[in-house]
């Protein structure tokens, strides 16, 4: 059961982030039936589930294109953009990473998807605090990159944060990457479970 405190963060599980899709992580697909167990515990007992999504124009500055490092991936309604299919979504989506000259690897840079302009939307650290939520559990992909960066944040804004190390994969664009990011959220207060 999750304390009544706790929120649940799944990030960037993305078509894109999956085998088949322009930034694959490998076996990324496998954290949809960890997650969706975790996603279904927090609905029973009432408590919040958030999304992120990576969320860029078709010329967004992390891309090769525009001088970045990866491929172009997630853009703003495109399939690869969507979140993977077996995935059940229920709770709110925070979209990232949608200025074009601005990365955001953290959900914690997202802003709550809705009509009109992203960025009159709330933001999730105020989004959850008025939920009372004062614990993350975070899990999804990559380990490396967008989950880091939600725990480091989720760190710095003040909230406990529980790294879901069976319920995430990493991007290992340099082998070790995985380990030493698990290193980085530990180091900063993060727990790891899974
Ligand atoms: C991510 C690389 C580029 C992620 C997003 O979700 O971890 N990685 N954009
Ligand atoms: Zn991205």
């Amino acid at each position: 059961m999750p304390e009544p405190d706790a929120a649940l963060i799944v990030v960037d599980v993305q078509n894109d982030f999956c085998p088949g899709g322009a930034l694959a992580v490998t076996d990324g697909d496998a954290v949809v039936p960890v997650l969706n167990d975790w996603i279904r515990r927090f609905a029973a007992a009432g408590r919040p589930v958030v999304y992120t999504q990576d969320w860029h124009p078709e010329d967004h500055c992390s891309f090769k294109e525009q001088g970045g490092i990866w491929p172009v991936h997630c853009v703003q309604g495109s399939p690869g953009a969507d979140f993977h299919k077996d995935l059940v979504v229920q709770g709110a989506v925070f979209r990232k990473a949608f200025a074009r000259d601005k990365e955001g690897y953290s959900g914690f840079d997202g802003r709550l998807s809705g009509e009109g302009d992203l960025t009159a939307q709330p933001d999730l650290a105020s989004w959850l605090r008025a939920r009372g939520v004062r614990k993350v559990y975070v899990g999804g992909l990559a380990t490396d990159y967008c989950v880091r960066a939600t725990v480091l944040d989720a760190v710095r804004h003040g909230f406990q944060a529980v790294l879901i190390r069976s319920g995430s994969r990493a991007v290992n664009v340099s082998p070790g990457d995985e380990e030493k990011a698990v290193a980085d959220m530990q180091a900063a207060g993060a727990a790891v479970i899974g």
